[in-house]
């Protein structure tokens, strides 16, 4: 079967949140799709978006057989395992999971966007998928030029 490779973005600015991220790393752990996974240290980051504390963040990486749409799928329900509500947008959450690169594909529909919108502005998805992904591409471009491209040093606490 064709496996593809994926990056994903993680984030908890509510809770417990390095064990909320670390559990939900073992979750797609267990998943027999999902293999190869690999993670990132968790950074202390800055909010992005309306007042709020601040979050720690962290990106992982893995290969996989299922398909964008059943990739989103997983992430929605280990978000709702540990009690995700929507309410404000950009707001604050117990665990936000984002998925950032599925292989080469360009995908732009309502529900599901690839490569995620907003990561190449984004200190808190480039520089830690940096450490796991550095080569991977986006748009053509490499996750390490990318993040060179950035000033980021107030983004971090
Ligand atoms: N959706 C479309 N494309 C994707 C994708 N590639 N990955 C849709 C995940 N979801 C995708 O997302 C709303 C809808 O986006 C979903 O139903 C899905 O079908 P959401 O997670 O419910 O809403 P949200 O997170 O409030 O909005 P959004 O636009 O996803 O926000 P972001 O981009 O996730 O930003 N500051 C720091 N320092 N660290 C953070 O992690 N995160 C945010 C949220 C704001 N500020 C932050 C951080
Ligand atoms: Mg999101």
């Amino acid at each position: 079967m064709t496996e593809s490779a994926c990056a994903i973005g993680l984030g908890s600015n509510l809770g417990p949140s390095q064990q909320i991220l670390e559990q939900s790393i073992e979750q797609l752990r267990a998943i027999p799709q999902i293999k190869n996974v690999r993670v990132s240290h968790w950074y202390q980051t800055k909010p992005v978006g309306p007042p709020q504390p601040n979050y720690l963040n962290g990106c992982a990486t893995f290969s996989t057989s299922l398909n964008p749409w059943q990739v989103l799928g997983v992430l929605q329900s280990i978000e709702q395992h540990f009690g995700r509500q929507r309410r404000v947008h950009w707001g604050a959450r117990t665990l936000d999971l984002d998925l950032l690169l599925y292989g080469r594909w360009q995908i732009d529909t309502v529900s599901l966007q690839v490569p995620h919108p907003f990561m190449a502005e984004r200190s808190f998805v480039l520089v830690p998928l940096a450490e796991i992904a550095g080569n991977w591409l986006w748009h053509g471009v490499s996750i390490n030029d990318l993040r060179s491209r950035l000033n980021y040093s107030d983004d971090f606490v």
